[in-house]
């Protein structure tokens, strides 16, 4: 058995739920926030059996997308500001991060 762990952006993730419990998956949705945008974002759990990981990738990868996010950077402390004008970086963010981990034992109560 697997655990498919999936980051996604929060505008992803119902449809991306949806269409893993349509295809008859169970999911997990859970709201988080990425360290480095310090962002909302998602994170999906789907425990399955070996052979259906790859029919899980897939909707995945089809459901989620890759999008532009602009940061302002801060003004350097050693800058004064009324010189510096920062300029917004792009940042390019998804479709997903996906780490899929062996589950040795599983229990259900
Ligand atoms: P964040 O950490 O908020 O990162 C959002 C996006 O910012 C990343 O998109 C990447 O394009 C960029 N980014 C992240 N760290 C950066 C850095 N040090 N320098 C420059 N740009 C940086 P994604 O790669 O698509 O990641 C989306 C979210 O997935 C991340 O949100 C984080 O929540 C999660 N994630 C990505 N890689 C991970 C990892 N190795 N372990 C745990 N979570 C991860």
């Amino acid at each position: 058995m697997k655990l498919v762990i999936s980051i996604v952006q929060r505008e992803d993730a119902d449809t991306l739920l949806k269409s893993l419990t349509d295809a008859g998956h169970k999911a997990t949705l859970v709201s988080t926030t990425g360290g480095f945008l310090r962002e909302g974002n998602a994170t999906l759990f789907v425990g399955a059996e070996n052979d259906r990981v790859e029919e899980i990738l897939d909707l995945v990868r089809e459901n989620c997308h890759k999008r532009t996010r602009y940061l302002s950077p801060i003004v350097p402390v050693t800058e004064p500001s009324e010189f510096y004008i920062p300029e917004p970086v792009e940042i390019e963010v998804g479709g997903a991060t996906v780490f899929v981990v062996d589950v040795p034992r599983h229990e259900r109560f």
